[in-house]
């Protein structure tokens, strides 16, 4: 990003252009594309804007804190997860570009409402990744995946969601941080805008973002550490003892800000299987597959410790997975570990 002299100093700039998300969105669409899936984009867009407008009012306004409900992972749902979740319900259902939904905070499978057209896109998301953290002014961050459905001529299914992460379309998050950052692929690189919060506009920040090959921090809870099997427990030590140059370590409890810290700085994000939850506690479907997406486009790769994360097909919308993410060679060194002592 270069430094313009000229007085827009507070406008991220490529090159000395300033690009909008809206003008990015269309000058990627190829020629042959009927624009849906840059609507859906750019839908999206919109929904950040006003979840994070919400997030920034959160001390303020009544929406911090428990909602008194409990979700289908049987954590309680904030009311900002609640609000995230009903924003975006209500900016796509009516749109035709959709055949179905999938978030984390409803058990079933969305359909589109009859009285609206049907649309050849699945839309993944968890309207609130992080969410434990709200009521600490902590970030946090929507995740979302884009598929095609399997059949343009049938009413949306719950098997169009049931897809492995390689036949996404494309995936992204919107981080509620110190600034508010949409980061997105649609298979052609990986590229972020940063909300310029007087103008209400995404402005393109970085393009084509790869993982450092100098990773500097890795990221786990730490305290799970009782629990793991002998495989985590050497990987953990070879990531503290013997990497070199030395990293640093830090976990935020929030997984797309402790991806997006380490996708801008290389490092490796894990979240294992225990005894007590032989699954992990990542979902697959709207968060670890579009996660592991936007990793491999930017050089870096997804794994459960076995495998690709990406090769998972799901059987349930709203399963879990272990999840080690971020530098390849990182990843794979998990894997190795964890294939040693099974
Ligand atoms: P919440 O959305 O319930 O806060 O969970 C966040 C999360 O799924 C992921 O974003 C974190 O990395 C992870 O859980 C933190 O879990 P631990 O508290 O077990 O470390």
């Amino acid at each position: 990003m270069s430094l313009p002299q000229n007085g827009l100093s507070h406008l991220p700039m490529i090159d000395g252009q300033i690009v909008t998300i809206e003008r990015f969105l269309l000058d990627s669409q190829p020629q042959y594309a009927k624009g849906d899936l840059t609507a859906i984009l750019y839908d999206m867009a919109l929904a950040g804007k006003i979840i994070s407008a919400q997030t920034r009012r959160a001390g303020l306004l009544d929406v911090l804190g428990l909602a008194g409900k409990v979700n289908v992972q049987g954590e309680s749902q904030q009311k900002l997860d609640l609000l995230a979740d009903d924003i975006i319900v209500r900016l796509m259902d009516h749109t035709g570009r959709l055949a179905g939904m999938v978030t984390e905070e409803r058990k079933e499978f969305i359909r589109i409402p009859e009285k609206y057209k049907k649309g050849s896109y699945i839309l993944v998301y968890d309207p609130l990744d992080g969410s434990s953290n709200i009521d600490t002014n902590i970030s946090i961050g929507t995740i979302f995946g884009i598929y095609r459905v399997l059949d343009d001529d049938t009413p949306g299914i719950i098997e169009d969601c049931l897809q492995p992460g390689q036949s996404l379309v494309a995936a992204g998050y919107i981080l509620y941080g110190t600034s508010t950052i949409l980061v997105y692929s649609a298979g052609n690189g990986v590229h972020s805008f940063t909300l310029e919060p007087s103008l209400g506009e995404f402005l393109l920040s970085q393009e084509n973002i790869r993982f450092s090959d100098k990773p500097v921090f890795y990221s786990y809870n730490h305290a799970r550490g009782r629990d793991w099997d002998k495989g985590m427990h050497q990987y953990a030590n070879w990531l503290r003892d013997e990497h070199t140059p030395k990293l640093s370590y830090r976990y935020i409890g929030s997984m797309v800000a402790d991806f997006h810290r380490n996708l801008t700085h290389g490092g490796v994000f894990c979240y294992p299987a225990t005894p007590e939850k032989p699954k992990g506690k990542i979902r697959l479907l709207y968060e670890a597959a579009p996660l592991a997406f936007l990793a491999e486009q930017a050089g870096g790769y997804g794994s459960d410790g076995s495998r690709s994360l990406l090769d998972i097909v799901p059987t349930d919308i709203h399963q879990r997975t272990p999840v080690f993410i971020g530098n390849r060679y990182l990843v794979e060194k998990a894997e190795e570990f964890l294939n040693a002592h099974k």
